[in-house]
Parts: C-alpha cells; structure tokens; sequence
C-alpha cells in the first residue's frame, strides 16, 4: 500500500470519539475525568513544585519566598528530594507487589492445579540461572523452587538481587562502585520510607542515588520477575494480530472489559470465556457471542498472549463505560480510576474489583483466590453474560474506529525474527557483515551502517497535562520518519496500535531504512513489547544489544521516552532505566522543581553516577528533536 493510501485513525478523530461520549456521560448525569480536571484548575504551585511537605504532623510545611525551610528545617532540596524518592519507592513496591502475587500463583502451580507451566524451556532457564537442580526432577518441583526462590528475592537478608548478573560486566560494576546495586525488593522500599522519615535524610544526592536503587529493585527484581514468571505460567507472548481502540466492542456481542495489570485474573476471565458453553449461552441471551476485551496493561498483557483485542488506554477507561455497551468491567491493581464506582452506577455496567489491594466503593467485590480462579472467573463470565439483556440500547454508542496492530515482540520473539532473515539480510547492511543466528547482530549492522539510527524504548501513560496521545503519536511518527526504531509497552503501546502504527503497512510511513528493514523481518515499526513490568524486557533487549556489540550500555544508541507519564511507577521506571546506562525524555515535569538543587540532580547529577539522566521538556515537537540529536550524538562518539 502506498503512504497516501493510508487511512490511519488521526487524534483529531480519537479526540472527537471522546468528546462525544463526554457530552454523553453530561446528558447522563455524570461526569469524566476532563470535568474534574477543569474543577481542579488552577493546580496546586507547592504540589506542582514539590515544595509541600506533610511528612509529620507539625505540618504541611511549604516553602515559599517568606519561609525558606520547614518547621524541622528542611528545605526546598529535602522536601522535593524525598518526595521523588517516595514516589520511586512506591511505584516499586506497586510492581512488585504484583510480582509476588505471580510468584505465588507459580508456587502452587501443578498439574491438577488452576496454573499450570506453559514455558517449561523459560522456566529450566531461569532454574540453571539461580543455581536450581532440574535433571531428572518433576517440572512442578523445579517450579516450586524457583518460586520461592523468586519471592526470598523480596526479603533476603543479604547481598543484591540475583538478577543483577544478567547485566553487562560493566553495569556490574558502575553499581557495585556506587553502592546501588538493589538489595532485596522489600528492603529496598522499606529503607526508601524510612530514609524519608521525618528526621531522617535531607541530603538530596543522597535521595537521589537511592531513587536509583530502589528503582532497580523494580527492574531488575519486581518487574523482571513478574515478567519472567508471568511467561513460564501464562507462555512467552509470540507475534500476533489483534485490533485496538474502543472500535473493538461489538454491538451484538456480550462485551467485557479485563482491567489493569495482573495476569493471573485476566487470563482466567479469557479462557473462562472461551468455553463453548460460555458461547453457547451468549447465544441464548440473544448475544452473537463474547467479545472479551483489554484495557491499559492487562490488554497488553492478554493481547500478546492471546490475541485480545485492546479497547483503549488509561484516559479511556471512562469512555469504555460511556459506549453504553460493556456488560461487565473486571479489573485487578493499579490505575483503575475510582470513578468508575459512580460511573458504572449510571450504565449497566457490572464494575468488578478482584483484588485486596484495589478495593472501590460501587463495585461488586469477587476476591480472587489461585485455588478457585477459574470457577470464579466462570461464575463471572456468566454474570455479563445475564446482563446483556439489561443494556439500554439508547445509551448505547459505539465509536467506530478501530485499527489492526501486530503485537507481541518479547525480546525471544525480537531474536526469532532477525534469525529468520539472518540468511538473507544484506538489505539490513550496507556492507553485507557477517551475522549470527540467536542474536541482536543483525540489528547491529543495521544500525551500524546507519540503514537504522536507534532505538527508543516509547514507555508510559497518559496525561491531562498534555494533549492525550498526541505526544505518544507524534513522536513515534517522527521516530518513524527518522529510521529509529521503536519498542513500546503500556499506554505508549496502545497509543501506537489507535493510530495504525502497529499495523505492518504503517512502515510506508517510515524513512527509507526503517521500511527496508520492516519489510525484509517482516515487523511493524513500531514493536509491542508488552505491559509496563514488561519494560523489564527492555532493560534485557538493551542489555544484550551492548553485549553483542561489546560495547558499553551508555553508548549505544538507545534510549527511553515517555512524553505522558503519571504514575509513580513511571518513577521507579525513570530511575532504572537511567540506572541502566540509558537517557530517558520526559515529556511531564518530575515535581521538582521548587528545588534547582533536585532539578540539576536527575537531569545531569545522575550522569556523573549513572552515564545517563533525564532530558525534559513539554512540547512533544522539542522532545523528539532532543531524542533525535541524543541518538546522533551516541552515533557520532561511536564513530558511526
Ligand atoms: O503500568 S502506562 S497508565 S496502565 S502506569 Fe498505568 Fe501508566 Fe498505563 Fe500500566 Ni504503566
Ligand atoms: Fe514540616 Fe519538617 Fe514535618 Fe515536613 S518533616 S511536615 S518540613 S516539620
């Protein structure tokens, strides 16, 4: 197909589907998350700032031009300082709190069991990897042991976490010299809070440098994990096709909705519906069938591995409600909007939370339990089922766009690809280098020849603060352009799959090498590497790419971007990318920035410990062209 064949879906026209369901949700009664973000305009400049303090009850302290220290004395520096460092810690602990849950899960894995082992090869390697006896012992035995030898990573009492060693000799050793290599994932958020206690650290380097290490309690411990185990009992995702954007529900179908972030439900709500009585009974309620679909990172999640298709991200969990068409909403942890208690009361939606750690008035409550997963998910399942009949077709508003994307690029999936063309590549290289099959070479010639510029690892949410999905959009249609080469994971992904650009023929849209090397590996320009933890993977992909290029992680020409985060985990992410060696492009500003002190610390203080820091900035055009020269930047110190 030729570029100006392409008919990809335009934010102009996503904005206009939301405002549309918005009006609706007013005539409604109700209200959206723009409603509320105008109610809370201005915003607040301290909060804004980073300035308020409210760590002990002799506050709120804030700082401002009459009182330049708290009632302790902290000032602007500590207060910004330890409120970064909590947000780190918190996004941490919220990974991986979900990796334990799927290390439990792993642990009472069995044969009769509700999980079972889907990648015994993942599982025997990470089993090698930790020291693990397998020869000759029952896989649910081996799994067993690398379970709990996954959750004693949370609280050993000694030594750094084990999979610090899948990074190059060289980070090894940066974090052994600064005294951050994360130590267990627990303890790590344990000392974050109690560094920022009140009384205790006011000394932003030192808040800073340990954001780094607990970050990496995330990355390269909770993240990894969950990844890691997520793909022994649920598969490691492979190349698939699948749609996105809130097109994907379906007027005569039972539609429901699996929401948020842990797999072990989601994946049960999917087989649950893929029963053929489960059909059958849709059927009978007059429905042609059951549309299961995703939203935020469970959609990727279930997308990668199952080909679900993916209703929409973050700042269109509402407008999922306001099509009038979803009979049900489940959803585990993490951003879930607590408006979709009230929402969900003035549709029929029936709103389900699932989990312990994310329960929220006006929703039925179905706490999950490993031993009974599937019989709940069943009883689910057939509840949206029974309420097909209660949707009001006058409520009921559909929009139609919706677009194809190829999904599921795990780094094993990145490498079977490029094997697949190892015998026929001269078109990835000028110079025709010899390559080697089970490695990242082939893309190294590539870019070594300049036939690629890079790499960016597009990562993250969205944002009021700026227009949504245009920064995602925008900048990977520039990357595009630029012959950079694009991996995505969470809302940054399904930003990419709304506007087609996941869609194999969107590389008519990229420069003249990026085409080439999409249409000889056969790929999208834009790989989905999963859900946020998945981001891990990234950490992986970037890890083995210096490895095969024998070269330092600081140097290649790779970095992160994520231009609408909001979350803390955003935070926890920002920190162990740069704690990995890589630059990352802030599109929002960190909250900061009443201190020049923490404002010079994570854009260049980092640098002196890391190699690496933050570049920010807020308009999305500005950001793509410091992306664009950092790359050429790393190209031209590599002489290349
Ligand atoms: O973990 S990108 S809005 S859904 S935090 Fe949340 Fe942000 Fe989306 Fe997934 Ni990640
Ligand atoms: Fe105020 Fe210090 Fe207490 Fe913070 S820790 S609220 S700055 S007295």
């Amino acid at each position: 197909m030729r570029k100006e064949e392409l008919n990809f879906t335009t934010v102009e026209q996503l904005e206009a589907d939301t405002e549309k369901l918005r009006g609706m949700a007013i005539d409604a009664g109700t209200e959206t998350w723009q409603e509320r973000r105008d109610k809370q305009q201005p915003q607040c400049k301290f909060g804004e700032e980073g300035v308020c303090c409210r760590i002990c009850s002799m506050g709120p302290c804030r700082i401002t031009p009459k009182a330049d220290r708290g009632i302790c004395g902290a000032d602007a520096h500590t207060i910004a300082g330890r409120h970064y460092l909590r947000m780190a810690a918190a996004g941490s602990a919220a990974h991986s709190d979900h990796a334990r849950e799927i290390a439990h899960a792993l642990l009472k894995s069995g044969p009769d069991s509700q999980f079972n082992i889907r990648d015994e090869a993942k599982l025997l390697r990470i089993a090698g990897e930790w020291g693990i006896e397998s020869e000759g012992r029952d896989i649910y035995d081996v799994a067993h042991e690398v379970a709990l030898h996954g959750l004693n990573e949370f609280g050993k009492p000694f030594g750094t976490l084990d999979y610090v060693k899948r990074a190059t000799d060289e980070r090894q050793k940066v974090w052994a010299d600064q005294d951050i290599a994360p130590r267990a994932i627990d303890r790590e958020v344990s000392t974050s809070l109690h560094m920022t206690h009140m009384g205790n650290t006011a000394d932003a380097p030192t808040l800073v440098r340990q954001s780094l290490r607990v970050g990496m309690a995330d990355g390269w411990g909770g993240s990894m994990i969950g990844t890691d185990f997520s793909d022994i009992l649920f598969g490691t995702p492979t190349a698939r096709a699948t749609e996105g954007n809130l097109g994907v529900l379906e007027q005569e179908m039972v539609n429901i909705v699996v929401h948020g972030h842990d797999p072990a439900f989601s994946e049960m709500m999917v087989l649950a519906s893929e029963l053929p009585e489960m059909q059958e009974r849709a059927k009978s309620v007059g429905a042609k069938g059951i549309n299961m679909t995703g939203l935020c990172c469970t959609a990727n999640e279930v997308a990668m591995r199952h080909g679900v298709r993916m209703v929409g991200n973050f700042l269109q969990q509402e407008n999922a409600v306001l099509t009038g068409a979803v009979e049900m909403m489940c959803v585990d942890v993490q951003c879930i909007f607590p408006a979709l208690g009230p929402l969900t009361d003035c549709y029929h939606t029936i709103f389900v939370t699932s989990s312990p750690v994310a329960r929220i008035p006006g929703s039925k409550y179905v706490q999950f339990e490993t031993e009974t997963a599937f019989e709940q998910a069943k009883l689910l399942v057939e509840e949206a089922i029974d309420n097909y009949k209660n949707r009001d077709q006058q409520k009921v508003f559909i929009p139609e766009h919706k677009e194809e994307a190829a999904v599921g690029y795990p780094c094993e999936q990145i490498i079977s690809e490029l094997d697949d063309v190892t015998n026929s590549h001269s078109v990835l290289t000028v110079n025709g280098n010899t390559e080697e099959r089970g490695s990242y070479k082939p893309a190294i010639d590539a870019i070594r020849a300049g036939v690629l510029r890079g790499a960016v690892a597009m990562v993250g949410c969205n944002n009021p603060k700026v227009r949504p999905d245009y920064s995602h959009i925008d900048i990977m249609k520039t990357l595009m352009e630029h012959d950079i080469l694009v991996v995505t994971t969470g809302c940054a992904a399904q930003a990419a799959a709304k506007a087609g650009l996941m869609n194999k023929e969107a590389k008519e849209l990229c420069g003249d090498g990026l085409r080439r090397v999409c249409t000889l590996v056969d790929i999208p320009p834009i790989l989905h590497m999963g859900a946020c933890v998945d981001i891990s993977r990234m950490m992986l992909l970037a890890t083995g790419i210096a490895k095969d290029w024998n070269v330092d992680i600081t140097k290649i020409p790779v970095v992160g971007c994520a231009p609408e985060w909001m979350s803390e985990k955003a935070v926890a992410i920002a920190n162990y990318v740069v704690a990995t060696g890589l630059d990352v492009y802030l599109g929002i500003k960190p909250q900061v920035h009443g201190s020049e002190q923490m404002a010079q610390l994570i854009t260049e203080g980092t640098r002196e410990i890391t190699g690496a820091g933050y570049t920010i900035n807020t308009d999305p055009e500005e950001l793509v062209k410091a992306i664009i020269e950092g790359i050429e930047e790393k190209r031209k110190l590599l002489g290349i």
